[in-house]
């Protein structure tokens, strides 16, 4: 196994920031198995950029955030479609790779596995959320029972084929994240501006406590977004943007504590371990990846889902954590090294047994 061929979400450019999560996920994996020696080539949407990656962009309509559908939702297909002129192209070139790996959340690519004859790995980036999905996910698990990958084992559980899932974990590239032993009285949310997210509670937990709050993150829902600062005039929150990993760790890494308030269940939430890595203390939800990730008391809190008094209150507990140790954590659970051994170990056994 030498030559990879990861295929992207369709439902924005990498390094838009649409992508989300699953975008950290992608860079960090190319930089971490080219490292290893494999030869990867990602297929992604028009304007995708990736440094030290290659990619080959693909014209076409990009595809609704599932997030944003119903269960009962059909799957929906735009006209000249991003994500079927990404697996045309696949097909064409599929016989020189040796491994596909599909990061689209979406039904196109698992319909058309058993129409390929290079394996695909599936990595899945989110909980289930559509029927139809789980219906065509499930029936592609049964038939290939190794290639499914998910973050966590929390995450597998939404789905019907759980018990075939490889639980992957992430990673991060550490010398992206400087330690800080000292913050400054103030809190920080990243992610997504998107309901799913429930910035709102986060918003009116520093309304509550008036620490001031820095937001990071791209603003998928503008509506969302001005609902917000309308309902919180006097929050003391602080927009900063959509930043670089340079410029966010570096304002991150001042901060007391990051509030997570995932109103769905994460898959992993890899901004927790980005703000571990610089000794930034988790407050979360106790639901999804972040309640595999945080460990209550020692590396943050995990609060009653969708309780504000529950964050007001592990916000004034914050003092009594070791900020050391959530460093620490992230350098034995969530290295590049680590994450990447499991990955390539996933890859080799769907290889073999494919
Ligand atoms: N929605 N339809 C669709 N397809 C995806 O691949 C997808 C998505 N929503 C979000 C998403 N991927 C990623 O941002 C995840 O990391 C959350």
């Amino acid at each position: 196994m030498h030559k990879l061929l990861f295929m992207s979400t369709p439902v924005g450019a990498l390094s838009s920031g649409i992508g989300g999560g699953v975008e950290l996920t992608l860079y960090n994996l190319i930089q971490e198995m080219q490292k290893r020696g494999y030869d990867i080539t990602t297929i992604a949407p028009k304007n995708s950029y990736f440094a030290n990656a290659k990619i080959i962009e693909i014209e076409g309509s990009v595809h609704i955030p599932a997030q944003t559908q119903t269960r009962d939702i059909p799957t929906v297909m735009p006209k000249n479609s991003v994500l079927g002129n990404m697996w045309e192209y696949a097909r064409k070139v599929q016989s020189e790779y040796d491994l596909i790996v599909n990061f689209a959340f979406d039904w196109l690519p698992f319909y058309l596995t058993p129409f390929f004859s290079t394996p695909i790995a599936q990595f899945i980036s989110m909980g289930s959320l559509s029927d139809s999905l789980d219906e065509m996910m499930d029936k592609i698990a049964q038939q290939y029972p190794h290639n499914f990958g998910v973050y966590t084992k929390s995450q597998a559980n939404t789905f019907p084929f759980s018990q075939l899932c490889e639980i992957l974990g992430s990673g991060l590239d550490l010398s992206l994240y400087q330690y800080s032993e000292k913050c400054e009285q103030k809190l920080a949310w990243l992610g997504r501006i998107a309901p799913e997210k429930a910035l709102e509670d986060a918003v009116k937990a520093c309304d509550i406590t008036q620490v001031p709050l820095l937001i990071f993150g791209k603003i998928q829902d503008e509506q969302y977004w001005q609902n917000i600062l309308t309902q919180y005039p006097d929050a003391p929150i602080d927009y900063r943007g959509f930043l670089s990993t340079q410029d966010l760790q570096e304002e991150l890494r001042q901060c007391q504590g990051l509030l997570m308030t995932p109103r769905w269940i994460e898959a992993f939430g890899n901004v927790a371990i980005e703000a571990l890595a610089c000794g930034v203390p988790v407050i979360a939800y106790a639901r999804g990846g972040p309640s595999e990730i945080v460990e209550d008391g020692k590396t943050g809190f995990l609060v009653t889902p969708d309780s504000v008094d529950g964050l007001v209150k592990a916000i004034n507990q914050l003092s009594t954590i070791n900020r050391y140790d959530c460093r620490l954590v992230v350098e034995k659970e969530y290295s590049l090294e680590v994450w990447g051994d499991r990955f390539e170990a996933w890859f080799k056994k769907i290889v073999k047994t494919n």
